[in-house]
């Protein structure tokens, strides 16, 4: 039987011993969610401020065919920089881990690692989902399917408003998936704390989030929780300001046929452009407030044990 070999950091080696709280973090967003150098910095902050609260960053990438849970300094610069990484999902990560290659992990894959390594909690930017068009082009995330059926807690922003969110939102549904808006009725948009829609629940604290993640299991359910966190407010990039420059964004990757995984990078990277770097501060902000209640959340769970 072949088995899998996990290559924990030193932080996360520690704290699996001791039961200490820990968070799971993607790569994809430092490699094609960001550019250089505010990607590496970013990645820093992160786990900086994972430590801050009182949990371990465990950043989940393959690098040379081996699968880390958590990543040193010097591998997180590393990857930063490296051009042509691949970009993992559930399709293709253990491709990438049998030929000895090296890829960035999208929020599916993280999960699968996640989910290997014991680890309850991860902590993003924003899902990917169903995006415009998917009835025509059927471009809709593995992420979505992953969060069906694999039992990890995601804190995300909600998902991108490049997206199809009315029919993201449906696809959770039907996939039973809970969605839970943190601290508000509706559910936000990434850039901005609305998205005009109305999320299916509302939590309050991180305990409630840590004792639903925890009933999941007891009744057997498989799959995770989609955490909905909306951006800090001195962060936000208002839905009439931001959706004007999206639907540029969009119409540019149609009129240059950019398909399937290219997809995301290339919106995120024009909006960048467009907005004069505003969309990119606003990410980090998001990154760092997901990160915060996912400390949290892995804080309560380790309680709840
Ligand atoms: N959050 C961000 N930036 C990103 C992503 C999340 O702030 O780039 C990445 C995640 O890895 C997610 C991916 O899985 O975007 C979605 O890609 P796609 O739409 O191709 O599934």
């Amino acid at each position: 039987m072949v088995t899998i070999a996990l290559t924990y950091s030193a932080e996360v080696e520690a704290a699996r011993a001791n039961g200490a709280p820990i968070v799971a973090l993607e790569s994809t967003i430092i490699t094609h969610g960001m550019p250089y150098p505010q990607n590496v910095a970013t990645a820093a902050r992160v786990e900086a401020e994972i430590r801050a609260a009182g949990a371990v960053p465990a950043t989940i990438a393959v690098m040379g065919g081996n699968l880390h849970i958590g990543l040193s300094e010097a591998e997180l610069q590393s990857l930063g920089q490296a051009q042509n990484v691949a970009k993992l999902s559930r399709a293709d990560l253990a491709a990438c881990v049998a030929t000895g290659g090296t890829g960035a992990t999208t929020v599916a894959a993280t999960m699968i690692c996640a989910r290997l390594a014991g680890i309850e909690v991860f902590a993003t930017g924003g899902i990917g989902g169903v995006h415009r068009g998917a009835e025509l082009s059927f471009d809709i995330s593995a992420d979505l399917a992953e969060l069906a059926q694999t039992a990890v807690t995601v804190v995300a922003a909600g998902a991108k408003a490049i997206l199809d969110l009315p029919k993201t939102l449906e696809y959770l549904e039907t996939q039973g998936v809970p969605v839970i808006a943190y601290g508000q009725d509706d559910f936000p948009a990434f850039w901005s704390r609305s998205s005009g829609l109305k999320a299916p629940l509302r939590m309050d604290s991180a305990a409630q989030i840590a004792a639903a993640h925890r009933m999941r299991a007891a009744f057997g359910l498989p799959g995770g929780q989609l955490v909905a966190n909306p951006i800090p407010h001195a962060a936000e990039i208002p839905r009439a300001e931001i959706m004007p420059v999206v639907e540029q964004a969009l119409a540019e990757a149609e009129a240059q046929g950019i398909a399937a995984k290219a997809v995301t990078p290339f919106l995120l990277q024009r909006i960048f452009e467009l907005t004069e770097g505003r969309s990119l501060h606003s990410n980090i902000e998001l990154v760092l407030n997901n990160a915060r209640l996912g400390a949290a959340i892995a804080a309560e769970l380790a309680k709840q044990r």
